[in-house]
């Protein structure tokens, strides 16, 4: 999961200035640069850390300082869930912990169509139950995963990894999809009140271990398709190895990852394999995936993070197949550990960037997260530029799921970033066995017996997390300890949904080994917001895919815009909300366009703040 090299080749502060004097005030670009000047000497200064800029204060401060104010409420909410990690081989028992370090992932839906949002989380211990927390309005959530036929998934073939909702059959209500390291299996929702099993008609791979999926209708069919990023390759059994070359063989150009799945919907319930004559048939070690439409032709795109590495990025050409253009494109030149995949109009250009994880640790590795910003170019012509450094979002210590969201209001989507790999022994490192073994030849680092024992050590454990405000104008600023996230467990997805219909966005977060946190979000009443929930008629039921397009004057009188995508999974392991959350400030909104997956639109004039607008889409476009 690491290279070990100095420092990220790319800069691009550059070309960041470039792009943002065609959109802001010169006072804003010499402030900007005097911004970048510092940075060096702000990351030197407070290294990974930066714990001073964060200090706890009080929530009342929070609010009035910053906008908003997070509190962690599982226990309250009734979630009380732990992740268990899988015991695998006995072969693997040296370095166990690091091996079985994934599987804590959680996607919320609003499975039963109530109005209020729930969540499923994976377990990942054999004979563990997932959970699907049931939101019971009154601020509580129960389990009902047992009841309603979805909690044993890890009692025989595998243990589950992650999940995504999607409505696969287009009856309204959001099918259920777990990867696993084992059998993928796919779950009917029946009308919110039971759930079928139907992976056997389904025609699915018997076996994937699988880190990452994503549901998108890459040829506008109405039907989504589904795909699945593999990690171990298919013909590994982790309980029972036939060998222990299992690990991979570079940490840079690694080969022996799995193949992709790009599993076609047929309708029926029936999917078909078109993962080659789609072009999509490379091996990687995937870990993260996201679809969102990033070139404007109106057919989703498709972005896979890669572990060991370079990323990926397919261009949809179409929906008649894809083109890989990760190196043309500028994101898939420098191999990383790339363990997260998420999309947000950072600056409000009507644009998506991409953010990837990667891993940083002071004194070790400095391997930093990309932030890639959309630089130009048309069509598999299009450009982007790392602007993490220049922005504030690259060092995250050993880093897993992120996601965009306002978090205050402002109309600036900000970046909730978990991290921390192993928290054992607070005393005893791995790190230099670690390195004696990455910096050694493929057939060294590629068989698991060549590890050193770990031996309760940890490796980039008790991280602090970050809470990264957009100041709107290019800059990030950690803000985590101040606004009450201090949990330090080993962090994996990261999710957003306004749960209690407040108009806010809060944040679940699930830990390996550890409790699953529910942030509860209170935000200065002074900023406004509006959402949109979509739902398909002839689309998926969900609208995967579907656009919403803001555009609002702030109190200035200074026009603005936002575009955000109904996503079927992003980040690491995790599925955010269906409902599109803006942030308002003080602005007044002019308009929402709505692109339907069909390409059909709909706008809405003068749509009413602090409102959930629900739509369906037009049966007659
Ligand atoms: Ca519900
Ligand atoms: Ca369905
Ligand atoms: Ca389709």
């Amino acid at each position: 999961m690491v290279r070990l090299v100095s420092a990220d080749a790319v800069s691009a502060d550059a070309a960041f200035l470039i792009i943002m004097q065609k959109r802001v005030p010169q006072v804003v670009i010499s402030i900007l640069f005097i911004g970048l000047l510092l940075v060096p000497l702000a990351l030197r200064k407070f290294g990974d850390g930066a714990k001073d800029k964060t200090a706890a204060i009080g929530a009342r401060e929070s609010i009035s300082r910053h906008g908003f104010q997070l509190k962690e409420v599982a226990r309250e909410s009734g979630v009380e869930f732990v992740h268990q990690a899988p015991r695998l081989d006995p072969k693997l028992d040296p370095i166990m912990p690091q091996v079985a370090s994934m599987g804590a992932g959680v996607a919320i839906c609003d499975f039963d169509r109530d109005g209020w949002q729930d969540f499923y989380v994976t377990n990942s211990g054999e004979k563990s139950r997932n959970k699907l927390y049931r939101n019971t309005r009154n601020g509580k959530f129960e389990d009902v995963a047992l009841k309603l036929g979805v909690a044993d998934l890890n009692a025989s073939d595998g243990v589950s990894m992650g999940a995504i909702w999607g409505d696969c059959d287009n009856d309204g209500w959001e099918d259920l999809f777990v990867y696993k390291w084992g059998r993928p299996r796919l779950l009917r929702n029946n009308a919110g009140k039971s759930f079928t099993d139907i992976t056997q008609q389904a025609n699915l791979p018997s076996w994937i271990n699988a880190n990452s999926a994503v549901w998108f209708d890459f040829d506008r069919d109405s039907k989504l398709d589904l795909f699945i990023g593999g990690y171990y390759a298919p013909d590994v059994d982790l309980w029972h190895l036939k060998t222990t070359r299992i690990m991979p063989d570079s940490l840079e150009y690694a080969k022996n990852g799995s193949r992709k799945y790009l599993l076609r919907n047929k309708g029926g319930g029936r999917f078909e394999d078109v993962t080659a004559q789609m072009g999509m048939d490379t091996k990687h070690w995937a870990l993260a995936a996201v679809a969102a439409d990033l070139r404007g032709t109106g057919y989703p795109d498709l972005f896979v993070a890669n572990d060991y590495g370079v990323a990926e990025l397919f261009a949809n050409q179409n929906g008649r197949g894809f083109k890989e253009i990760g190196k043309q494109s500028g994101v898939g030149v420098a191999p990383k550990s790339g363990m997260n995949a998420s999309v947000g109009d950072v600056l409000n250009q009507g644009k998506f960037a991409i953010y990837a994880t990667n891993i940083s640790e002071e004194g070790v590795l400095l391997q930093g997260n990309n932030l890639w910003m959309p630089s130009g170019g048309e069509g598999n012509d299009v450009r982007y530029q790392n602007m993490a450094r220049g922005m504030g979002v690259e060092l995250g210590g050993w880093s897993f799921g992120a996601q965009f969201g306002d978090l205050n209001n402002d109309g600036q989507l900000d970046l909730y970033l978990t991290n921390g790999y192993i928290s054992a022994d607070k005393a005893k490192n791995y790190w230099y066995d670690y390195s004696k073994v990455s910096g050694g030849n493929s057939s060294i680092i590629g068989d698991a017996s060549n590890w050193p024992a770990m031996n309760g050590r940890s490796l980039s454990g008790y991280q602090p997390k970050r809470v990264w405000m957009s100041d709107g104008a290019g800059r990030f600023s950690d803000v985590a300890q101040a606004v009450g996230v201090e949990d330090r467990h080993d962090g994996r997805a990261v999710a957003m949904a306004d749960f209690w219909n407040r108009g806010v966005l809060d944040v679940v977060v699930a830990n390996q080994r550890g409790p699953l946190l529910l942030y509860k979000n209170t935000v200065a009443p002074a900023n406004k917001w509006i959402e949109f929930e979509l739902q398909g008629s002839k689309c998926n039921g969900g609208a995967i895919g579907a656009q919403v397009r803001l555009f609002w004057k702030s109190a200035q009188g200074t026009p603005s815009q936002q575009v955000q995508e109904v996503s079927g999974g992003s980040g690491f392991c995790a599925q955010n909300g269906r409902r599109l959350h803006f942030g308002l400030g003080k602005s007044q909104v002019d308009k929402a366009v709505v692109r339907w997956p069909s390409g059909a639109t709909q706008t809405i004039i003068a749509p009413k703040a602090e409102t959930i607008h629900r739509l369906k889409e037009p049966s007659a476009t």
